[in-house]
């Protein structure tokens, strides 16, 4: 039965070690509930560090037995690799400049090798657990080469990958000095997922420019297999957050610090100890707003908590001095015998007290600078029980794309956040409860299940339509059936297409020179006098011959405008004329103009608008443009405008490669035709065969043909064991 396996940095479990003695403590986590529903069932695992170091070899073993009843596998990790690994190259290099600090990012040789040594050591882990037909889920950020690791030993499995934190633009990602490498390492996955939109569209953005690969609706395009990257905003355990408000544990806790704190209002932040969290900011807004609405004090008192994190990294331990002095100088400015502006704890709280907080907050003040997604903030309108109370959320975090009933604040802005808690501190009651109410419906659905739901059908869906697609795979059986068809034919007709198909793109036409490999492939296959072999193709006359002409070859260029047999002269099918090309040429000369690094190419009977050398995006949006502004002209001049691989080609309507394909095949009678095409013109290619051709696409998109080869070297592959 196959499985499914979650890998992460971290284990959904804490093992401590007390007295000398091992413990398992479960995680609180929201990943960990909502993963809960998978990794317990079956044969499912979990993979991951526990979280502390473990050097002695029947410790090891102790910790894994515990482990392997909960159905986890621990990865250990040494000393060197904790620093270098988890604290250097996540915390230092990666974390910074995904949460756009690039001025905190160290960029350190040591530290990217121990990440790579250890994505290794987990990539080692998976491939002892995982077999064939096994689902498997990465996550975060410490594990980003990960899925081409397991890729690579494992080409068939169906990856997942999901990052916790924002994918951050291009102009930050570039900075990195691993950045190919970490794309790469990404793109092992057959579904990426990120929390929002826009980081979906900065990893692509950077996938387009970095690795080169191109994209469209959110499917980047590998030369041997597609990408899928998309957005699933993750939710929380929404029920659990509901009962623990409900629960006599929190209404108690509530009760208690009531009793100590008496009628004030209560403004209330938790966070980890983290820049990108936006403390002092958030403090330095307090501040000032006690500054400017001073009737609020004694009426009013700030609530934080601030969990420890990563204090061994120097950045950390700063912030934590800058948070304690700005706490102690706010409450040395403005504390009372009987009012202390901010009750500040640095510590971790179990749940119910946390619950307490969140029950009895008038105002939750969520204001990273930047977050992935924020659960804080859901957990509080989740635990609204009587729907009283107010969010203020920043822009920059992930929830803030959902939550669009809080007051949204920029946290760079200290007047704008202390504008929002004074509006929040007065908001009516009935308005407090229609926001709330609007945003626990959205939280209730979308919650963590629904999360893991998504995600998980998505990466099935994958999975079948990559199975349907293996289907149509030109594997060895049909190539030893198509062999023997072949041996019994006594003429055999080849319609090859060449740009693509033969032979990989490049960045400018002329540089797809037929190599030595592909001629003396060409040469053995028109060697035996019963193959007829066409090279059939969008490029010109003058080109084809070039490279070409010297070989037995028969051609159809420019799309089905010239026809050429061998020791015949080239001839075109019907009389054409090229009037049209003077007007159009101009319209393409104003796009060269306004496109730094594009051309026209022209051929007999068509024009071509090439932007493979254009600065990404550019291109794209100059093609949109100029396809609306031959939109009309080419209906009145009877032109079709065809958009290929990074060209647009204008040329008859009278012309295709399938009527010039019929003609050829109607003039020279066979018994065994075979055509190859990567292109969308070769589909009609494909429609003019006859039932019994053999027709393959080159690429994994959907086509007429009726198997699929995945690139040229594969399509070489092919007329190798034919030849
Ligand atoms: C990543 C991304 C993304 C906090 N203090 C205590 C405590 N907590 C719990 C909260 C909440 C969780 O920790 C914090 O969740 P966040 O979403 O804020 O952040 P992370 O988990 O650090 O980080 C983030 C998330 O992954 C999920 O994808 O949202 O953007 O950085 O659940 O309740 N829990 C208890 N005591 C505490 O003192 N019990």
């Amino acid at each position: 039965m196959s499985k499914t396996i979650i890998v992460s940095n971290r284990l959904p479990v804490n093992v401590t070690k007390e007295n000398g003695k091992l413990h398992l403590k479960g995680s609180i986590g929201g990943l960990a509930t909502g993963l809960g529903s998978i990794y317990k069932q079956g044969n499912n695992l979990w993979i991951g560090w526990p979280g502390l170091l473990i050097n002695q070899s029947n410790e090891r073993i102790n910790v894994t037995e515990i482990l392997k009843d909960e159905n986890m596998h621990p990865v250990f990790l040494a000393q060197e690799e904790i620093k270098n690994y988890y604290e250097g190259f996540s915390n230092e290099t990666l974390w910074p400049i995904f949460h756009y600090f690039s001025q905190y990012s160290v960029y350190k040789e040591i530290y990217w090798e121990s990440y790579v040594k250890v994505n290794q050591k987990f990539c080692e882990e998976v491939i002892n657990f995982v077999e064939a037909g096994d689902t498997l889920w990465i996550h975060d950020y410490q594990l980003l080469l990960l899925p081409e690791m397991v890729r690579h030993k494992l080409p068939d499995l169906s990856i997942g990958f999901f990052l916790h934190i924002p994918f951050p633009s291009y102009e930050m990602f570039r900075l990195l000095p691993w950045r190919r490498e970490l794309l790469n390492g990404m793109l092992g996955s057959d579904l990426v997922g990120f929390h929002t939109y826009d980081d979906m569209r900065h990893f692509l953005s950077s996938v387009s420019r970095l690795a080169g690969f191109g994209y469209s609706t959110g499917q980047v395009n590998m030369p041997d297999r597609k990408v899928i990257v998309d957005a699933f905003p993750m939710g929380i355990d929404y029920k659990k957050y509901a009962e623990a408000a409900a629960s006599p544990q929190s209404i108690e806790r509530e009760a208690r610090y009531r009793t100590s704190l008496g009628d004030q209002q209560l403004v209330l932040s938790i966070d980890r100890l983290d820049y990108s969290k936006g403390l002092p900011q958030r403090l330095m807004a307090f501040e000032k707003f006690l500054h400017e609405y001073p009737e609020f004090k004694e009426k009013v008192s700030l609530v934080m908590l601030v969990v420890p994190s990563r204090d061994r990294v120097t950045k950390y331990q700063e912030l934590k001095e800058e948070v304690d002095l700005l706490v102690g100088r706010i409450n040395g400015q403005f504390g009372r015998i009987n009012w202390t502006p901010i009750h500040y704890f640095y510590r971790s709280l179990p749940l119910e007290a946390l619950s307490g907080f969140y029950r009895m907050a008038h105002v939750a003040l969520v204001t990273p600078m930047r977050d992935g997604m924020n659960l804080v903030c859901k957990e509080f309108i989740a635990s609204k029980l009587d729907k009283k109370g107010v969010l203020i959320l920043s822009e920059m975090c992930g929830a803030s794309k959902e939550l669009s009933e809080a007051i949204l604040i920029n946290p760079n802005d200290i007047n704008a956040m202390v504008q929002a808690l004074y509006k929040a501190l007065t908001m009516p009651e009935e308005e407090q409860i229609a926001h709330i109410e609007v945003m626990q419906k959205s939280l209730q659905r979308y919650n963590i299940h629904h999360w893991v739901n998504m995600f998980m059908e998505r990466l099935e869906e994958i999975k079948t339509s990559q199975k349907s697609l293996a289907t149509k795979y030109l594997d060895q059986k049909t190539i030893d059936n198509v062999s023997m068809k072949m041996e019994k034919a006594h003429k055999r007709l080849f319609f090859l297409d060449y740009d693509g198909t033969l032979i990989p793109f490049s960045d400018t036409p002329e540089k797809a020179i037929p190599d030595h490999e592909l001629l003396k492939l060409l040469e053995d296959l028109t060697d035996d006098q019963r193959n007829q072999v066409v090279i059939i193709s969008g490029r010109d006359r003058k080109s084809l011959e070039g490279w070409l002409g010297h070989l037995n070859l028969d051609f159809i260029g420019e799309h089905g405008v010239w026809l050429k047999e061998r020791g015949s002269n080239w001839r075109t099918l019907t009389r054409l004329s090229g009037k049209w090309k003077t007007e159009i040429r101009s319209v393409l000369e104003l796009y060269v103009d306004r496109t730094p690094g594009s051309f026209i190419e022209e051929k007999d009977y068509s024009l071509v608008w090439h932007h493979r050398k254009v600065e990404t995006g550019l291109g794209e949006l100059r093609t949109r443009e100029l396809n609306s502004h031959l939109n009309y002209l080419s209906s009145s001049m009877n032109l079709q405008v065809l958009e290929g691989d990074m060209v647009v080609e204008i040329k008859s309507a009278q012309v295709n490669k399938g009527r010039a394909a019929h003609q050829w095949i109607e003039d020279f009678p066979s018994d065994y035709i075979i055509a190859i095409g990567d292109d969308w013109t070769d589909e009609d290619t494909f429609k003019a065969m006859p039932e019994d051709a053999l027709t393959i696409k080159v690429g994994s998109t959907s086509s007429v043909a009726k198997y699929n080869l995945i690139s040229p070297e594969e399509v070489r592959q092919f007329l190798r064991q034919l030849c």
